[in-house]
């Protein structure tokens, strides 16, 4: 292989990073007691943030790590996907941004802790929960269960493992990031099926874990019952009721919802900053001292990964940092300031002798004392009303469903529905590329299914069953693919015939398309039983099903034997007085995935076979193929499918993951209105958007994947659509908010380098309304503007302190608690 420049400058930077870490790396002993983690001996706050490695890329690693220290956090947690990294059994990937390795060495770069959740069970919303389908195909295989087939595996990958961090000293006590390791996950909430075995499998896992010798504790979710030295450890919405298994295990929030995934056909959930916040002191303020963002980025669901079914290629999760590694503010900059002040109360909340007290209606304060000092927590549970509490002698007001925190038990510094943090909305921009034309122009090429509409395929790919076989177990998932073929032979004699009949289809699912001779006469998605009319001739009718699959199911007791496709059926004719003729155990043709598939079409350079004439639109089965100049600068890119119907998407040859613009929310916008309270338990279908449009219509295309020339983007549509309103776009902050209380500071920034070009509003008084509707009140200084401007105009951020000194007497009465409202343009 021969090195470039570019290459070699890299080596050699990998080369002095090493070295340098080298010098600074030592050997860090964990260990815990019934409080915290101890990291050298010491009690310590862990506020880690779960980024996933294959839902980004390599390039974008270390800039998401950075944004999460930035943001406060000293860990980032991950999973291990046990089917990307072992796809066929002993064959192993670690490439790219599967580079686990590479994944935990930025982590230390940055100089950050690492939990290492092994699983090897995942869920995640991944494929099959990370499973590799090749292990449900052993003889005698029984997941997840005292069973010697799947144990012996499970260790098997699980060493591997462990070895090769091992290998790479990336456990603490070799000087490495990683201060916590998982086995299996979640197991508890879904054990009870699995009854005695199930037990004994938990104590199994504890053993092997144990066994391994990683020298940091290990950590099993959701599992009440795990043996020590096991932490069991928390996931939820919300974790201050919890409490461990064990006196000697500190309480430790592995997942905590920082938002909610996102599937086919449903509206975008969102969870509120205040709400996440206030879930995350009240887990300190009862006593937490660890705690995980899940997701602190979520990012994308590239290729065939996302798991269901039908979870959507977006893993976004409303989670502080966005799909493509912006912040997402205000929820990035909250929590951040909430991560200081735990931080610099370390100490006491580690060690502090711990007083609570109910203050009466819903209102509680806790206060933590060593040697002499103490800080408090003063929380609201109410959903409804605000609590005017007196504590120590001075009044409080406690907003609703809020944790005021105060460091010196006389001062609130943060409140979790206060939120000083600014506003952004982002922006997708038109591509600026120069010479980039307003549409870009398309090639196409039919996906050749003529000898499967004629009963007539042969081939690599192609055998036949005298029944109806389960899907993904015929196709080995390598493709959402599936045609079942079959023919009949029918003519007028027959008892059951007439002219019209009814084919009857019953699928497990996801998606079905049915042809009978030739044409598409009906299709659906779910598990369904298809029902259609069909025009019967008294000869050779032929009956091609096409079933596709939409990620497969990754929760649940048993979850992998959930079957796909349209096994066992029944495929029926049915006919004259509803005489039926079933077809089920007839000779079934099966064509495992699809022509362009084969030839991996999206990765080929060849050209001939493209048609640049006669376009054909809203045509199902059918690739298409341009060429586009990448978007300028360095923001994050995003590809409009709208218009399109549902396929796969590929850029210069590499998978931007399934899409499916068609598929819209049910309509009911209505009620209720806008916006989103964020008092009381918060729940996954609470504060939903985005009815009114598909449930995804963007798609992320990293700027790795793009050249700086010409870019190919490839489709594949299955169900038909028209391509030409498709456009590339880069993602950016367009307007800035922000409304600070008097005593503290505002903070506004753009992204990058771009600076802030305009000041829409400054009121500073008792402005009212929110961003983009903001109005002054009753009173006002008369220079906020003036001064707003000169502080932030042409700056790329600005900080001001809000207070008369800064903006200028406000003309309020002494009862008004003023504020500075501000709205800007980046
Ligand atoms: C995993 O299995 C392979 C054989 O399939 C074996 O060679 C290897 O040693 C096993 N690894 C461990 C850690 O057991
Ligand atoms: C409390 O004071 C004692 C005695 O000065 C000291 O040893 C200890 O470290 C202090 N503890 C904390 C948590 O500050
Ligand atoms: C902190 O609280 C004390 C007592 O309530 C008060 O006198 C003091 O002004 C407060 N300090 C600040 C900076 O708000
Ligand atoms: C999967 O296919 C194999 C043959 O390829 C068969 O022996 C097995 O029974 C099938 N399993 C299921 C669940 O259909
Ligand atoms: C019609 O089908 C029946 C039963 O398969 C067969 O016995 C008969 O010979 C067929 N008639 C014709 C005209 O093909
Ligand atoms: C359709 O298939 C499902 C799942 O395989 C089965 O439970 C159901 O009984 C079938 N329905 C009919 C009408 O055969
Ligand atoms: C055929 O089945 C349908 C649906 O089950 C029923 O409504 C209809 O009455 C039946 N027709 C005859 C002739 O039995
Ligand atoms: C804001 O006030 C703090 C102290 O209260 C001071 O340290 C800081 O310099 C001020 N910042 C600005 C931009 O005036
Ligand atoms: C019990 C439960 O709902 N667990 C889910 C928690 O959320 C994670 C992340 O979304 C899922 O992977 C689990 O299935």
């Amino acid at each position: 292989m021969k090195l470039s420049n570019m290459d070699f400058q890299r080596a050699f930077g990998l080369v002095l990073s090493l070295l340098l870490l080298c010098s600074l790396t030592s050997p860090t002993e964990v260990s815990h007691d019934g409080r915290a983690l101890l990291i050298n001996g010491m009690r310590r706050v862990i506020i880690s943030g779960s980024i996933h490695y294959p839902r980004s890329t390599a390039e974008m690693w270390p800039d998401l790590i950075r944004k999460g220290k930035e943001g406060g956090l000293n860990a980032i947690e991950t999973y291990v996907f046990w089917n990307i990294h072992e796809p066929r059994r002993r064959e192993y990937n670690f490439q790219g941004n599967y580079d686990l390795i590479r994944f935990l060495k930025t982590i230390q770069q940055a100089g950050l802790y690492a939990i290492l959740r092994i699983g090897p069970y995942a869920c995640a919303e991944w494929n099959y929960g990370g499973f590799p389908m090749w292990l449900q195909q052993l003889p005698g295989v029984q997941l997840r269960t005292d069973n010697d087939v799947y144990k012996n595996e499970m260790q098997n990958f699980t060493t591997l493992i462990v070895d090769k961090v091992k290998k790479e000293n990336l456990l603490a006590p070799q000087g490495g990031p990683i201060i916590l390791t998982q086995i299996e996950n979640e197991y508890g909430n879904i054990m009870g099926p699995y009854g005695e075995a199930g037990k004994k499998y938990v104590q199994w896992c504890a053993n092997t874990a144990e066994s391994l010798k990683v020298g940091v504790p290990w950590i099993m979710c959701q599992q009440n019952d795990a043996p020590q030295p096991m932490i069991n450890t928390c996931n939820g919405f919300y974790c201050d009721e919890f409490t461990p298994n064990n006196p000697n295990s500190p309480k430790m929030w592995t997942e905590n919802w920082t938002g909610w995934f996102k599937k086919w056909g449903q509206k975008t959930p969102h969870r509120m900053a205040e709400d996440v916040a206030f879930s995350v002191a009240r887990f300190f303020q009862t006593g937490g001292t660890l705690v995980n963002y899940y997701m602190y980025h979520g990012g994308t669901n590239y290729g065939r990964t996302s798991g269901g079914p039908f979870i959507t290629t977006s893993y976004d999760y409303d989670a502080p940092l966005d799909e493509y590694g912006n912040l997402r503010q205000p929820k990035w900059g909250h929590l951040k300031q909430l991560h200081a002040l735990l931080i610099s109360m370390e100490e006491i909340l580690t060690h502090g002798d711990v007083t609570t007290t109910d203050l009466g209606g819903g209102a509680v304060a806790t206060m933590y004392t060593v040697n002499g000092t103490s800080a408090c927590f003063l929380s609201n549970n109410n959903a409804n009303s605000e609590a005017s509490v007196t504590f120590q002698g001075n009044k409080y007001s406690i907003p609703a469903w809020s944790v005021s925190i105060l460091p010196d038990c006389k001062n609130v510094t943060y409140n979790t529905a206060i939120v000083s943090a600014q506003t952004s909305i982002m922006e997708n921009k038109p591509n600026k590329a120069e010479s980039e034309p307003e549409q870009l122009e398309w090639s196409w090429r039919p996906e050749n299914v003529e000898d499967i509409l004629r009963g007539e395929s042969t081939g690599k790919n192609v055998f036949t069953a005298t029944k109806l076989l389960e899907q993904k177990n015929v196709t080995g998932d390598v493709t959402d693919y599936l045609w079942y073929t079959t023919s009949v032979e029918i003519n007028e004699t027959d008892p059951f015939y007439s002219k019209e009949m009814i084919l009857s289809v019953n699928t497990t699912g996801h998606i079905l398309y049915a042809f009978f001779n030739g044409m598409l006469v009906g299709s659906g998605r779910y598990g369904l039983n298809l029902e259609v009319p069909v025009n019967v001739r008294p000869e050779r009718n032929v009956i091609a099903l096409l079933s596709a699959t939409v990620g497969l199911p990754n929760y649940g007791a048993y979850f992998e034997l959930a079957p796909t496709g349209i096994v066992g059926g029944p495929v029926k004719l049915i006919g004259n007085g509803n005489q039926t003729k079933d077809l089920s155990a007839n000779t079934w043709i099966y064509r495992i995935g699809l022509n362009g598939e084969d030839e991996q079409i999206w990765a080929s350079i060849d050209d001939s076979k493209w048609l640049s004439d006669s376009l054909q639109v809203k045509r199902g089965m059918t690739w298409y193929k341009t060429t586009f100049k990448a978007p300028l600068g360095e923001e994050p890119v995003v590809v409009d499918l709208q218009g399109l119907g549902k396929g796969q998407a590929w850029v210069n040859g590499q998978s931007l993951g399934r899409y499916w613009p068609a598929f819209m929310p049910p309509n009911d916008c209505g009620g209720g209105g806008g916006g989103c309270d964020y008092r009381g338990a918060y729940k996954s279908d609470r504060c939903l958007d985005g009815c009114d449009q598909p449930t995804q219509r963007w798609y992320h295309v990293p700027r790795s994947f793009l050249k700086d020339d010409q870019n190919t983007l490839v489709l594949f549509e299955e169900m038909g659509g028209n391509p030409l309103q498709v456009n590339f776009r880069t993602v950016t902050v367009g307007t800035l908010c922000a409304n600070v209380n008097e005593g503290s500071t505002m903070e506004l920034a753009c992204q990058g380098d771009r600076p802030i070009s305009q000041i829409q509003f400054a009121s500073y008084g008792d402005p009212q309304g929110s961003c983009k509707s903001f109005k002054k009140g009753t009173c006002e200084a008369d220079n906020a503007l003036a001064a707003v401007q000169k502080a932030c105009v042409g700056k790329t951020s600005c900080s001001i302190n809000v207070s008369e000194s800064t903006l200028g007497a406000s003309k309020c009465g002494d009862g008004v608690s003023k504020r500075l409202a501000v709205e800007a343009v980046c």
